[in-house]
């Protein structure tokens, strides 16, 4: 340790905590930490080595501030954010650049200098009331080459609560990777708290990602999309250093899907938020690995993912008995589990939106104490019984479906890599993409969903969402679908990229044509695919299932008799709707991204010219079965 930093460190920290920093060797670990210390200057700190009893500390600490109460079942916790402090905030979200760096139109920034002393000055004594906790955890799994230590400093009990649940303990890994460590550190502070502790100086609220220091700062904000450092704050730093490096940070769930013969095939799945991800990382006779962040990287011929994260922070609306039952039971047991933003009634019990049951008649939500028919003073509309966005935290050890690959420090083995949205008329319930770089541009780069009417109010407004990482990119879009591409072009036998539609609707009445369950028919189609164990049609836009195949899966899968009519209506090829899409893409391509590769209007303008060879010889609505040789 460098002299003055050794001398401040010992001079602010008690010796055993000191001594648990200075086991790790590494100088810019001990910068960073004493920088931040500076700066925050808290009333009082801990270290955590991951200790039980460190763990313990952080779980005891949470209910002793407040920031966590207590549920009836034992192991069962609630906290809140602020009412207007329930979703990620893009708008005071901002990368902190250099001049002369740039990272598009799409991504908000500020210059360094500015939003250095922007935090600088909002983060000036901020932790002066608090207790600061700093916390080593592991993205990906420990001793590996996806392990990527990180440094969480946080004022937040919950934070550092909620990170136990979510990561791999990094402590180790710290000192395992020693000097070679390239690790990520977040500095938080909830900042001023009101009665409710929950953090109230929101104008103040603000998440800055300094991708030369591999820091992100977050402040004046509780909700864990803006404060849990390694989910979509790491994010960012890691789809840049990925992007730098020739490997994938992606926005996706990781499961087995179990074929014949005990055959397991791994999947990973991109979708937008409130499309399908956890319930299809989650499918009936499946395994899950992850239900939202992936690395992935090559070895030799082969693409091996990992999932970045230990836990869930699932959306909880909705989950009820019947659709979700081992989200449901998992829920109801006695278990280590943060529920955020729900109803806690007087017998300290939960409700949300979508539960079985009866909605209780009075408790408190995140608007406090809480009635049905409660209004929002603002809008006037009635305040829901929890926040749409309202959310569980759990390590997915609660879960009977966890796949035991979960923590294999070499990963899975990746067969297939699906990409889906909400969209209603254009494409169809499953489909093969030619190959890898047809697969990125045409599903992945093109995908698009639909907003709903709960969330914005305006039904069936289709946002652009590439490989539903949009939200999260740290490169230009142009440069991140370039690395998409160059990821797979070159292998031999790269996995295969699939494209999936669970909420098509029927073209003239409009009714949704699949069930909640048929995608558990999809995935056993797309397993035997990757063995090439089923046919399959050509269309003009990839490869789709043949009926009889479709029909024995239903039966076997589901015991439902699958109708040709229902194949039909599901596997149309709609032209004019693929065409109207193939336009939107490109519009957008073209005149809102710049230094889009050459290769996607190429991919998109053959699609094109495929589609309109077949509506010259089929018509506008081609059945699938009129395509066969
Ligand atoms: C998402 O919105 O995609 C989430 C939740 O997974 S958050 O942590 O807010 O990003
Ligand atoms: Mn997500």
């Amino acid at each position: 340790m460098e002299p003055e930093t050794k001398e401040f460190l010992k001079s602010r920290l008690r010796p055993e905590d000191y001594e648990k920093l200075a086991r790790i060797p590494h100088p810019r670990l001990h910068r960073v930490v004493a920088r931040s210390i500076q700066i925050c200057n808290p009333k009082r700190i801990f270290v955590s080595d991951d200790s039980p009893e460190d763990i313990a500390y952080i779980r005891q600490a949470a209910l002793r501030d407040g920031e966590e109460r207590a549920l009836a079942v034992p192991g069962h916790t609630i906290h809140f954010d602020n009412y207007k402090d329930q979703a990620r905030d893009r708008k005071h979200t901002y990368f902190l650049l250099r001049e002369g760096e740039d990272l598009g139109p799409a991504l908000r920034s500020r210059d360094r200098q500015e939003g250095l002393d922007d935090i600088a000055e909002i983060m000036a004594d901020i932790m002066q009331e608090h207790e600061l906790y700093i916390c080593f955890f592991c993205l990906g799994p420990t001793h590996s080459e996806f392990s990527i230590p990180c440094v969480q400093m946080t004022d937040s009990s919950y934070v550092a609560h909620s990170d136990t649940l979510l990561y791999r303990p990094g402590y180790e890994e710290f000192v395992r990777q020693g000097l070679q460590g390239r690790f990520f550190s977040f500095l938080h502070s909830q900042g001023q708290l009101d009665e409710r502790r929950t953090s109230c100086n929101l104008e103040q609220r603000r998440v800055y990602i300094d991708l030369e220091d591999d820091i992100v700062y977050s402040m004046n904000t509780q909700y864990g999309g803006n404060t849990i450092g390694l989910k979509k704050l790491a994010m960012r730093l890691a789809i840049n250093r990925a992007s730098q490096e020739g490997w994938l940070t992606e926005h996706m769930l990781v499961m087995g899907v179990n074929g014949p013969a005990g055959r397991v095939t791994y999947f990973t799945g991109a979708f937008p938020s409130l499309c399908g991800k956890t319930s299809t990382a989650m499918m009936e006779g499946e395994n899950i690995v992850g239900d939202d962040i992936a690395y992935l990287r090559h070895r030799g011929d082969e693409v091996y993912a990992v999932n970045v994260e230990k836990g869930v922070f699932g959306i909880i609306q909705g989950i009820n008995s019947e659709d979700d039952p081992l989200f449901w039971q998992a829920l109801h047991r006695p278990g280590e589990i943060i529920f955020s933003n729900v109803l806690i009634t007087p017998e300290g019990g939960v409700h949300w939106i979508g539960k079985d049951g009866q909605t209780p008649s009075r408790g408190e939500n995140h608007s406090g104490p809480w009635r049905p028919g409660k209004l929002d003073e603002e809008t006037g509309r009635e305040i829901p019984v929890s926040h749409p966005n309202a959310r569980f935290t759990m390590d997915l050890k609660l879960l009977p479906n966890l796949s035991p690959e979960r923590d294999n420090p070499a990963g899975v083995k990746l067969g297939a890599v699906v990409y889906g949205g909400r969209d209603s008329d254009t494409w169809v319930p499953v489909e093969q993409s030619f190959d890898w770089v047809h697969g990125i541009i045409a599903k992945g780069a093109s995908l698009e969903s639909e907003t709903t009417a709960a969330t914005l109010g305006k039904e069936g407004v289709r946002e652009f969402n590439p490989m539903s990482n949009r939200d999260f990119l740290s490169v230009p879009i142009g440069r991140y679908i370039q690395s998409n591409v160059d990821f797979g072009r070159e292998l031999e036998q790269p996995p295969l990229i699939f494209a999936v539609n669970y909420f098509l609707r029927h073209r003239e009445t409009k009714k949704w044509l699949n069930d909640k369950t048929d995608k558990r028919v999809w995935y056993k189609w797309m397993e035997l695919r990757v063995h090439g164990e089923v046919e399959a049609i050509r269309t003009p836009t990839g490869w789709i299932p043949l009926y009889e195949d479709l029909r024995r899966l239903f039966r076997q899968v589901l015991d439902k008799e699958y109708t040709h009519q229902n194949y039909v209506d599901q596997f149309t090829v709609r032209v004019p709707e693929k065409l109207a899409k193939i336009e939107r893409i490109e519009q957008i391509y073209r005149h809102d991204v710049p230094d889009v590769p050459a290769i996607l209007f190429g991919v998109l303008e053959q699609e094109r010219q495929r589609l309109l060879e077949a509506q010259a010889a089929l018509g506008d609505y081609i059945e699938p079965e009129r395509l066969l040789p």
